[in-house]
C-alpha cells in the first residue's frame, strides 16, 4: 500500500491509503506505552478516521522494532513514568485516564478498528487489542499479558468483563489474577485473536483483511458492528444502534412527509398501506 501520512504526531504516526487508516503508537524505546499526549494523539486520529467518509477500516499497530534491543511492541499501557497521584500526568498538569474515551471511541464509532499486533501487548495495551473489533498477531513476535495487577491498576470495563465474555470467564480471570504471557497461537485458541500471521506478512495481511471488509455494504458493516455491541454496551449500545435505524427511518418516503407536513403546517398524510406487517 502507498501509505499517505494524514496528520503529524509526535507520539503516534497516522496513516491513510485506500479506504484504510493506520493508526500506531511510535514510542518503541518503552514497548508503546502511551502518556496523556500520545492518548489525546489517538484520539484525535481515531476522530479524524471517524469523520472521513473515504475510511471503512482503521488498523491499530505499534511502530517499531525498539532501537535498543530491537524488540517489537503493540502497546504497553500507561506509560509508568508519567503516572502521578491519580492518574497520568499531562503537559497540562492534570492526571488523566483518557486512554478510556479512546476505547469508547473504537468501539462507538461506525467502522471495524483491527488491532495489529506485532510484539508486546500488555496492560493498557492488552485492553485495547480487546476492544478493538479483531485482532490479528505476529506469529514470532506477539506476546499478550496483563500486568495490571502487578502495579495497581484495573481495566474493570473492556479490558476484564469484555475479555471474560470473549474467552470465558476462568480463562479472562487467569489472564489477569497469573499475569502470565500468551504466545500468538495460545491467544487465537482461547479466541482473543482472529489469525496469527508470519510477522513479515503482518502488515500487509491487516491491509488485505481491510480491503475485504471495504467490499462488503458499508451500512451492513455499521450495523452489524453495532448489533453485536448492543447488549454489552446497555442502553448506550441500544442507543448507537438506534441512532443508525433513525437514520434508516428518516430515508424513507414516511418520514419525509412527516417532516413536510410540519413545515407546510398541515396534518401528515402516512398513507393507508403503510402498516406492513
Ligand atoms: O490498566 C490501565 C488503566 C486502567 C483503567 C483506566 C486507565 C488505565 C490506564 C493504563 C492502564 C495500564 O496500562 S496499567 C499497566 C501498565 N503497564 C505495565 O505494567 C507494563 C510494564 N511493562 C512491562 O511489564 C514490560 O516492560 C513488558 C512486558 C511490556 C516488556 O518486557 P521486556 O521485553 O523485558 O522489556 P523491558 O526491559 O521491561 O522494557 C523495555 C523498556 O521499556 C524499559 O526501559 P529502559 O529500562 O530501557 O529505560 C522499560 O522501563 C520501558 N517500558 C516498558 N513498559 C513501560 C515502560 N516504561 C514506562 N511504562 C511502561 N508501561
Amino acid at each position: 500500500p502507498n501509505w499517505q501520512t494524514a496528520i503529524e504526531f509526535e507520539d503516534i504516526t497516522y496513516k491513510k491509503c485506500d479506504g484504510v487508516a493506520r493508526i500506531a503508537f511510535n514510542r518503541p524505546d518503552i514497548r508503546n506505552a502511551f502518556r496523556p499526549k500520545t492518548t489525546s494523539e489517538l484520539y484525535k486520529a481515531f476522530y479524524d478516521a471517524q469523520e472521513d467518509t473515504s475510511i471503512g477500516v482503521v488498523l491499530l499497530s505499534g511502530e517499531g522494532p525498539s532501537s535498543k534491543d530491537g524488540k517489537w511492541a503493540f502497546c504497553s499501557g500507561g506509560d509508568q513514568k508519567a503516572r502521578g497521584h491519580q492518574g497520568y500526568v499531562g503537559e497540562d498538569g492534570y492526571h488523566r485516564l483518557n486512554i478510556l474515551e479512546v476505547q469508547r471511541l473504537i468501539r462507538f464509532m461506525p467502522k471495524v478498528v483491527i488491532a495489529v499486533v506485532p510484539g508486546w501487548a500488555v496492560g493498557g495495551g492488552h485492553s485495547l487489542h480487546v476492544v478493538c473489533d479483531m485482532t490479528l498477531a505476529s506469529k514470532e513476535h506477539a506476546i499478550f499479558k496483563q500486568t495490571d495487577a502487578d502495579v495497581t491498576s484495573f481495566d474493570g470495563g473492556y479490558g476484564s468483563a469484555y475479555l471474560a465474555k470473549m474467552v470465558g470467564q476462568k480463562k479472562a480471570r487467569e489472564i489477569f489474577f497469573l499475569g502470565r504471557n500468551y504466545s500468538a497461537q495460545e491467544a487465537f485458541e482461547m479466541g482473543m485473536v482472529n489469525a496469527v500471521i508470519p510477522h513479515d506478512e503482518l502488515e500487509d495481511t491487516a491491509y488485505q483483511w481491510a480491503q475485504e471488509i471495504l467490499e462488503k455494504s458499508p451500512t451492513s458493516i455499521k450495523m452489524l458492528k453495532f448489533a453485536m455491541n448492543l447488549t454489552d454496551d446497555g442502553m448506550v449500545g441500544q442507543q448507537v444502534f438506534a441512532g443508525e435505524a433513525t437514520r434508516l427511518a428518516y430515508m424513507t418516503e414516511e418520514a419525509k412527509e412527516g417532516r413536510n407536513a410540519f413545515l407546510e403546517k398541515r396534518k401528515p398524510d402516512f398513507g393507508k398501506d403503510k402498516w406492513i406487517p
